[in-house]
């Protein structure tokens, strides 16, 4: 074979993965917001009264919000590692905090969202908080703030406990005195806005996390009096709530733990004062990201912009305290996209997405090559019209073999034992009344089942000492 010859071979070969310039730069650029720990407590989304993020607003007004957004799994490592490979946690046996990714026989070779990216032409930078704190993923960026293996600044501290709850480590709330320059998320903002301003001539992928409202909740004291203690109100909990809950749904809900240290310490208030002043500090961290973004030229290039939380938080529903559970309050995640050419403004989509449908939909929209493996679908249908027939319900799973569906009116769920949850949202978007034992229901628990994993995959390598939340 001539040299010539071989080069044509070869060219024909590669053609699908080899990009030219000309259609590098057709690709639209991405900018993905990550939020940690963020739930309905937002403005658009009216979780709580007091709730307010005007920039978050802003944002969700450029293209499409999801309201009835879900995640793969109710606390961090889970769900970031199902978002970033495709792969929910059932398949890949990645259920907590302290099993890395990359030791889950399936994810080990798993090509993440940003490897398929960088793969296919673009440059991948992140900072802040992307994948879980203990296991950054050097594999899936060509560049990482502060650094790869160390995926967000340090934040300053105030004198602890804040809260005065003795032994109660970062579950813990307080004004930090500093200048808000000192906060890692203001750090993180510095940096993302120098990304969009470099030169450069792939198109890019930027990853920014924001971990406010992730606990402690230490922000500037301004955030604190923007929630006057004698105007906050306290979510509505029903005190009996728990009492139709089966088993190990008590057991994840943990009431004599976080809840009554609450309660005893007289402390609700004040840890809801704490959540919504770190939800306005991260909005104002989201207000100077997108500032630095319209003004920025990667604004004038059509980038697609989305925003997505990594899960729910309760404070004190259900008796229940921070995520670690398959109710609404831990699952719903806070989810906007705009697609240029795709989305219009201001529009809201009530079907059940989730966190799973993120990677193939930024495939779909940057027009990568599709990637078989990925078990969630591509949102462009409802993306353009966010009415459109969509048949999905999201599940979201906690442990092995523990798993909630949501469909539009419905959630069930499921645990190992075998004990079931069913809620009716038309009626009770509390989730105050279990249905599952109801006689009546039956024909719909059976259908709902029919969405749960059939694949639970024993749990992957466990890790001592990264199991930080
Ligand atoms: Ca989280
Ligand atoms: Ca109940």
């Amino acid at each position: 074979m001539s040299t010539t010859t071989r080069r044509q071979a070869l060219a024909t070969v590669a053609a699908p993965f080899v990009l030219t310039s000309q259609n590098r730069r057709e690709r639209p650029d991405v900018l993905m917001i990550a939020v940690d720990d963020l739930n309905d407590w937002v403005s658009c989304l009216g979780g709580h009264p007091n709730g307010r993020t005007p920039n978050l607003d802003r944002l969700a007004s450029r293209g499409v919000l999801f309201t009835n957004a879900h995640c793969a799994a109710p606390l961090c490592n889970p769900s970031r590692a199902a978002l970033m490979t495709g792969i929910r946690p059932s398949t890949s046996g990645i259920y907590t905090n302290s099993q890395p990714m990359r030791k889950s026989p399936a994810l080990k070779n798993a090509v993440s969202l940003t490897q398929h990216f960088m793969a296919s032409g673009y440059r991948a930078v992140g900072g802040g908080k992307i994948y879980h704190g203990g296991y950054p993923d050097a594999a899936s960026w060509n560049e990482y703030f502060p650094s790869q293996t160390k995926n967000k600044p340090d934040d300053p501290l105030p004198k602890r406990p804040a809260n005065g709850i003795a032994g109660t480590g970062h579950f813990d709330w307080g004004p930090v005195n500093v200048p808000g320059e000192r906060m890692g998320d203001h750090q993180v903002v510095d940096w993302a806005i120098g990304e969009m301003n470099r030169p450069r001539t792939q198109p890019l992928f930027l990853g920014a996390g924001l971990f406010r409202p992730h606990l402690p909740w230490y922000v500037p004291p301004k955030y604190f009096d923007m929630f006057p203690l004698g105007k906050i109100e306290l979510p509505r909990v029903k005190d009996d709530d728990l009492d139709d809950v089966p088993a190990q749904g008590r057991k994840f809900a943990k009431a004599g733990g976080d809840h009554k240290s609450v309660i005893d310490n007289k402390q609700w208030k004040q840890a809801v004062q704490g959540y919504l002043a770190s939800i306005a500090f991260m909005d104002a961290q989201l207000g100077r990201l997108m500032e630095g973004f319209e003004k920025s030229p990667m604004s004038k290039r059509n980038p697609v912009v989305l925003l997505w939380s990594d899960h729910g938080w309760h404070l004190g529903e259900k008796l229940h305290w921070r995520k670690f559970s398959l109710w609404e309050e831990s699952t719903r995640n806070v989810f906007t996209m705009t697609a240029p050419g795709v989305t219009k403004p201001g529009q809201r989509c009530g079907r059940t997405v989730s966190t799973m449908d993120i990677y193939p939909t930024l495939v779909d929209l940057c027009g990568l090559p599709k990637r078989p493996e990925l078990e969630g679908a591509s949102l462009r249908p409802l993306l353009a019209n966010p009415g459109a027939a969509w048949d999905r319900p999201a599940v979201c799973t906690y442990f092995r073999n523990n798993h909630s569906v949501r469909s539009e009116r419905w959630r069930y769920t499921r645990y190992q034992d075998g004990g079931e949850e069913l809620y009716d949202h038309h009626a009770d978007p509390m989730e105050w009344e279990n249905l599952a034992k109801r006689p009546e229901y039956h024909t719909i628990r059976q259908e709902l089942a029919r969405f749960l994993p059939t694949v639970n995959a024993p749990d992957s390598v466990q890790e001592r000492g990264s199991g930080e939340e």
